[in-house]
């Protein structure tokens, strides 16, 4: 086996990187707004394509927009080991959130151009495309492609809330890639990411040893009743759609509530006419359930969809309810994960093992390669929030474990 190489990434190159980029789609709070297919989701992709290409990788793009930026190695015959996540945000994202895997991933290569390391293996870079599932539903969809799990016209299919379909943003942007997808094969993927979470941060820990990703399900409802007046219409005589929402909206709390760790959430609604003096007829809402268990996620969504009809008759409303998306818990693999825990002992990092409460590329990728990540922490483990806050040392320090992990598979694998 060959000797550890210990190559140290420079951190305020990294920092310079997150802040340049931040300004595509920067917000006024200080987040980013760069959803996915949009043309601040163009001018980053092409940011981190004249980047990659400048350190002498090829930069391959596949029919789903996936990027792969390649760097070949002493041994081509071996299939790379990758570095991926995502370069799309919420609409109120932050900073950090698949922003840190990517240019933390893009800093790890830049890190063994500089002194002309050759790895063993080729070395890959991957953004994935449309990670968060905001503007297209369901999130992990182009890495979803990629395992297999869709097809690439289902994601074609895909509108967002205002019947743009995903295909049609693809090639606007000019990244509908000439590439099938699947046919840029890697061996490996390690994804760096910030916690999303409270728990490394309570424990004064800097990284996360990632062990899996919790069972995440999606679902879409639309709630009818009439359109009134609202202000001859007697209270009794109404069929307020509104209303039926915020009852089913408590109980879907109330699931998550009976099933902690558990999570049962409402994040996006529609409510129709919406004016205010119309009782309201049409209310569509989305329902996220997760949980690290696939048995009580069953229970989960068993108890939920047992309450909303429920409700709806209670009010005289029609209901009209499906899941869109389910992302069973997966499991990563031990030697990546060993291979991360001696990535962090090398660097001299406190860490500890945890499951992902988030859902991640990685999560689908583990089904095709195998796959493991890496966590930093953010501030208060607030994310998906403008004011998400990950240091300029919990940034280095996940940069330097990637850059290390991967040295020490491809040293195994030597
Ligand atoms: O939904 C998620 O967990 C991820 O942020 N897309
Ligand atoms: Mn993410
Ligand atoms: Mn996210």
């Amino acid at each position: 086996m060959t000797a550890r190489t210990n190559i140290t990434i420079n951190p305020q190159r990294l920092w310079d990187a997150i802040m340049e980029t931040a300004r595509y789609g920067a917000t006024p709070k200080g987040g980013i707004k760069r959803l996915t297919l949009s043309d601040d989701d163009k001018k980053v992709r092409d940011w981190f394509k004249a980047q990659c290409e400048a350190l002498g990788c090829t930069v391959g793009v596949d029919a789903v927009g996936n990027m792969f930026a390649l760097r070949p190695g002493k041994n081509n015959a071996l299939l790379p080991i990758a570095m991926g996540s995502h370069l799309d945000t919420q609409p109120t994202g932050g900073k950090f959130d698949g922003v840190l895997g990517v240019l933390g991933a893009l800093e790890a290569m830049r890190s063994i151009v500089d002194l002309g390391y050759e790895t063993n293996a080729p070395v890959m870079i991957v953004n994935w495309t449309n990670e968060e599932g905001s503007r297209f539903a369901p999130a992990m969809l182009a890495s979803g492609v990629y395992a297999g799990v869709f097809t690439p016209d289902y994601a074609y299919e895909r509108t967002d809330r205002d019947g743009i379909k995903f295909g049609d943003e693809l090639a606007r942007i000019g990244y509908r890639g000439a590439d099938p997808v699947g046919k840029q094969k890697f061996q490996a993927m390690f994804e760096l990411h910030i916690e999303q979470g409270p728990i490394l941060e309570a424990e004064n820990r800097m990284i996360g040893v990632v062990t899996g990703v919790q069972g995440m399900r999606w679902y879409e409802v639309t709630v009818r009743g009439q359109e009134a007046h609202t202000g001859a219409t007697p209270m009794l005589l109404r069929k307020n759609a509104l209303l039926g929402a915020a009852r089913m909206i408590e109980a879907i709390h109330q699931v998550g509530m009976a099933h902690l760790p558990g999570v049962a959430s409402v994040g996006l609604i529609e409510n129709r006419p919406n004016s205010r003096n119309v009782v309201p007829g049409e209310v569509f809402f989305t329902v996220d359930l997760r949980h690290p268990d696939e048995s009580v996620l069953d229970q989960m969504e068993k108890e939920y969809q047992a309450a909303l009809p429920k409700i709806a008759e209670e009010l005289k409303l029609e209901l009209e309810e499906k899941r869109i998306w389910n992302s069973p818990a997966v499991k990563f693999n031990p030697d990546l994960i060993a291979c991360v825990r001696e990535g962090a002992e090398q660097a001299g990092y406190s860490w500890r093992e945890m499951a992902s409460g988030a859902g991640h590329d990685a999560a689908y990728i583990a089904r095709v390669a195998p796959t493991t990540m890496i966590f930093v922490p953010c501030l208060g483990g607030l994310s998906h929030n403008e004011a998400e806050s990950t240091s300029f040392d919990e940034c280095a320090a996940g940069s330097q474990v990637l850059l290390n992990a991967v040295l020490e598979y491809d040293r195994r694998l030597a």
